[in-house]
């Protein structure tokens, strides 16, 4: 088995300082949460930004000065989100691309996502999948639905993505694939030999199924865009308490953490030379 990825969600698009009050929110902020999750193992750092009221944005200087920030700090691989908040322009989230960060999410599909509609219809996925590929960036499929899997090979076809595919699998959003273990299995034997995978469990699916990514050999993404809270009824206090989590059950079973230069080997990122 690989050594284990873990990715550290920080913030997300949705989440208030009401319901979660250690949410990061200014670069620095940003920079700071990603440091601690990197010094408790977590190998990427998944990206979205704020602005100064905390409102989702995708400005492009935000996630500049976020992305320098965090090199200054360390050398965790950073992922920018190309979600953003549903019902973001797709040039927008497209935009941030231009900067070059080693990774990017591409969602291959649209599925509702609360009351909200996560909108990706097939003309939006492939314009970010060119941005993508023109910047070299390594893309992670965001697979909320088994169907995204099939529309990530055809892009494949296209000769729009490129194999081995990296897949996160989201479980456990409202109006989506529900967070079980049968739905992580299925989807597991679901994508090509040769592709690597992670979890991301939402809300209380979290961390039993980190758990099962950890002895299947997949990888796992923690933190407050998926979950607030440490356990029921207690919210979590920092997002490197839950990265700090993962890291400590997999050592008790066996299975290390891979530092970012590890985790680039495991994905073939070509180190970042910026
Ligand atoms: N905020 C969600 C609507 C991604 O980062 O690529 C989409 C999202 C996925 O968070
Ligand atoms: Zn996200």
């Amino acid at each position: 088995m690989d050594k284990l990825i873990i990715t550290a969600a920080i913030v997300g698009a949705e989440l208030t300082r009401a319901e979660q009050p250690h949410l990061p929110f200014t670069p620095s902020e940003l920079a700071e949460a990603a440091y601690e999750c990197y010094q408790q193992g977590a190998s990427i750092v998944h990206l979205h930004v704020r602005d100064k009221d905390g409102a989702p944005s995708q400005d492009s200087a935000l996630f500049a000065e976020t992305m320098r920030l965090i090199k200054e700090k360390c050398d965790i691989i950073v992922q920018f989100s190309t979600g953003g908040a549903t019902g973001a322009p797709v040039e927008a989230r497209i935009a941030p691309l231009a900067l070059r960060p080693e990774m990017a999410t591409l969602t291959t599909g649209t599925v509702n996502f609360g009351n909200d509609v996560f909108f990706n219809p097939p003309e939006f996925v492939a314009a970010i999948a060119r941005a993508i590929k023109e910047h070299g960036i390594r893309p992670e499929i965001e697979v909320f639905e088994t169907g995204m899997i099939q529309n990530a090979l055809a892009l494949v076809k296209q000769g729009l993505l490129t194999s081995p595919l990296h897949f996160d699998f989201v479980l456990g959003v409202p109006g989506a694939m529900p967070g079980t273990a049968k739905n992580l299995l299925h989807l597991v034997e679901s994508i090509p030999q040769d592709a690597t995978w992670m979890v991301a469990g939402i809300g209380r699916a979290e961390l039993p199924l980190a758990t099962i990514a950890l002895v299947l050999g997949g990888h796992v993404r923690v933190g407050f865009e998926d979950n607030i809270y440490y356990s029921r009824g207690v919210l979590a206090t920092s997002n490197a308490q839950l990265v700090a989590r993962i890291a400590r059950i997999a050592a008790e079973i066996g299975r290390p953490v891979a530092t970012p230069s590890e985790a680039r080997q495991i994905l073939g990122i070509t180190p970042s030379v910026k």
